[in-house]
């Protein structure tokens, strides 16, 4: 690996940071909210910009010698605004969290309703799961998706809406693989008076790449992470109408952080630049398609894909009648070189360190190129592996073959192995 100062001061991370980058390059990365930034994105985070210090806003500064940092976070908030055409941006949010506690923190009391969706069900930990902190100073109500056809049921969401009256309305998912009906989240919201937010952080790069409705239009606030489908770095980002602009950004600061990592909003405005591209289009179009040829030649073997379909990039799929946990089934396949997560299904009886299912995506993998036929071998092999998940030489057998396939796929050429 091409990190010569590290190699000579620090041998031991840089021994870690090689094999970690071999495995990414000999592996299928299946992990949905995963992916490969740019060299150039890797670049803008390992560079100066990690070194000053620039709490506020830009020509709002409470350090000195902040002319710079101003010019390229201003570079992302106007590239940002471009790319979701929003009235509003804040890209200091560490990540997904800090940004949606941000939002809780500015636009709600402590003690107020929250509409959001169940965790096992799609949900999100930050969108009111009893472990979390925001669960403890509000008030958080939890629909779910309906259990004959799978999709969100919008009479349910509305006649929980009009019992609970919610400050707030939450649409957004982590593992929930169905369109979205922004537009009749936000119409159940204004019957209830309720602000709405979406929480995008998974399907970003699909909204930005034109494969999916985005909720802008209609709800109050928006926040995502940067480092998922938006192939940025890891990071946060809330974007809101003008009329909640004040709030949020004194929500972040000085409300949750101090001074921003100005070397990751570095490297976010060289992420939405590259998906100000029109080739983000054609890979946000061919995520879509690499998905739905996984899930088919999962279907065939008689996978059972939780919602019924996929219609973004990422599969739930409820092993149950495979006979298979999630975590057996997670660590076969990771013993091969495919990686993925176990997940909990709705409603699963099991708990979430050994749930019933496993979630997976393919933004990472359509990064490196690969497309429909390479989807269907994976698809074959994921079968092979959790229909037989002791057989350590066949592990050791697809392993060979996954090596075979992603030096077809390079990653990283120039930082060397
Ligand atoms: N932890 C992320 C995921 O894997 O979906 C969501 O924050």
């Amino acid at each position: 690996m091409h990190y010569t100062n590290l190699k000579t001061s620090d041998s031991d991370t840089y021994s870690s940071l090689e094999r970690e980058l071999a495995r990414q390059q000999d592996g299928l990365e299946l992990i949905p909210s995963e992916n490969y930034v740019s060299l150039a994105v890797l670049e803008a985070l390992g560079s100066v910009a990690t070194n000053k210090y620039s709490e506020g806003y830009p020509g709002r500064r409470y350090y000195g010698g902040n002319e710079y940092i101003d010019e390229i976070e201003q570079l992302a908030i106007d590239r940002a605004k471009k790319l979701f055409d929003v009235e509003h941006v804040n890209v200091q949010p560490l990540s997904g969290a800090p940004a949606n506690m941000a939002v809780y923190a500015a636009l709600l009391k402590p003690g107020d309703t929250v509409l959001g969706m169940d965790l096992a069900h799609g949900g999100h930990l930050t969108h009111g799961h009893p472990v979390t902190f925001p669960a403890k100073v509000f008030n958080f109500v939890r629909y779910k998706t309906d259990r004959v056809s799978g999709l969100i049921d919008y009479e349910h969401v509305r006649a929980m809406a009009h019992e609970h009256k919610p400050k707030m309305i939450l649409a957004g998912y982590s593992a929930y693989s169905r369109l979205i009906d922004w537009k009749m989240f936000k119409d159940i919201a204004d019957e209830v008076g309720a602000l709405t937010m979406a929480d995008i952080a998974h399907i970003a790069g699909l909204i930005a790449g034109d494969a999916m409705d985005s909720p802008v239009p209609y709800f109050d606030v928006v926040t995502t992470t940067t480092h998922k489908t938006l192939r940025g770095p890891r990071g946060g980002m809330i974007m809101c109408k003008e009329q909640h602009a004040q709030a949020i950004d004194k929500s972040v600061f000085p409300g949750l952080q101090g001074g921003p990592h100005e070397n990751n909003i570095t490297a976010k405005a060289v992420a939405f630049n590259e998906a100000l591209d029109p080739s983000f289009v054609d890979y946000a179009e061919q995520i879509m398609k690499n998905t739905k040829a996984l899930e088919a030649t999962l279907k065939k073997h008689g996978f059972h894909v939780c919602f019924g379909q996929t219609d973004n990039h990422l599969l739930l799929i409820d092993l149950t009648n495979k006979n298979v946990s999630g975590k057996t089934a997670q660590e076969a396949l990771d013993a091969a070189g495919i990686t993925l997560n176990m997940n909990m299904v709705p409603d699963d009886p099991r708990s979430p360190l050994d749930p019933s299912g496993i979630r997976m995506g393919t933004p990472a993998l359509t990064t490196r190129g690969m497309k429909e036929p390479e989807m269907e071998q994976i698809g074959e092999w994921i079968n092979n592996i959790i229909s037989d998940t002791s057989n350590t030489d066949l592990q050791k057998q697809i392993k060979a073959e996954i090596k075979e396939l992603t030096s077809q796929f390079p990653l990283y050429e120039n930082l060397g192995r």
